[in-house]
């Protein structure tokens, strides 16, 4: 089966946007509704292992804040809350801090020359992902991507295989056509929910995490002059990055 189409997670994989993206937004519109409720950069690390911004906050009342008295219109609230964080996360990106993580740009631009196609499945807000691609590969950077799967618009969010399947079938390409790309255990196991060969670039939060069933598990994909490590997985050859020859390989393997 030939490759036809790579398709990314974002938060992590495209870019490093939790820590310093996410958890700023958060903590910037908790702060803004005269909230106690502060992530510190470890603390937001536990948090990670749920998925979806509204679906954190819940799960932080219910297992941190015993205190907290839920008002009757809680999910309203959060609904609120979430919104505020999306609006704080979006200025953040305008503000171009975040840049895409090493290898990223590089990979995206030989995929589209090579005539792959392209596609994101995200938990996070499309609004997010909209802000992200323009603040780093230009106002139409979104346009690279033939379907962005994101956020509400399957109801159960990523370790579930549905964002995934949600894109393989708005593409009408079986999971054998394409690769995966995750930063996760939670991404990892919906990537392989959905039946896709998978590349782990693991960062700072998901170093630890259980990767088996992926394809390659890597610091980052690499530039020229910058080779990334291979920590499971075959070596790649000599000194190379992770380009879309190395992609064929791992995608045949
Ligand atoms: C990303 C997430 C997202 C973001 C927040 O997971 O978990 O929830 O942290 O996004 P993945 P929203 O990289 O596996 O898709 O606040 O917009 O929900
Ligand atoms: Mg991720």
């Amino acid at each position: 089966m030939n490759l036809e189409c790579l398709i990314f997670d974002v938060d992590g994989t495209l870019a490093d946007t939790e820590r310093d993206g996410h958890r700023v937004a958060f903590n910037k519109a908790f702060s803004e509704a005269g909230l106690d409720w502060q992530w510190d950069v470890e603390l937001y690390g536990r948090l990670l292992a749920v998925t979806g911004g509204k679906e954190r906050m819940h799960h932080y009342i219910d297992t941190h804040r015993p205190d907290y008295n839920k008002p009757d219109n809680f999910d309203d609230m959060v609904t609120e809350l979430h919104a505020a964080k999306t609006r704080h996360f979006t200025a953040l990106m305008h503000e171009e801090r975040i840049p895409l993580r090493p290898g990223v740009a590089r990979l995206l631009i030989e995929a589209r020359e090579q005539g792959l196609r392209l596609a994101i499945a995200t938990t996070t807000t499309p609004a997010n992902v909209s802000a992200l691609l323009a603040s780093t590969l230009g106002e139409d950077g979104e346009s690279w991507f033939e379907v962005i799967g994101a956020g509400d618009v399957v109801p159960a969010k990523k370790p579930a295989p549905d964002i995934f399947n949600y894109v393989l079938n708005k593409m009408n390409l079986s999971a054998t056509a394409c690769l995966a790309f995750e930063d996760s255990e939670n991404g990892l196991r919906s990537s392989r929910g959905a039946g896709l060969k998978t590349i782990i670039t693991v960062n700072g939060y998901t170093q630890d995490h259980e990767f088996s069933g992926a394809e390659i598990v890597l610091n980052n994909l690499g530039e020229p002059d910058q080779p990334p490590k291979v920590i499971v997985g075959p070596t790649i050859n000599g000194n190379t990055c992770i380009d879309i020859a190395t992609l064929k390989k791992l995608h045949n393997h």
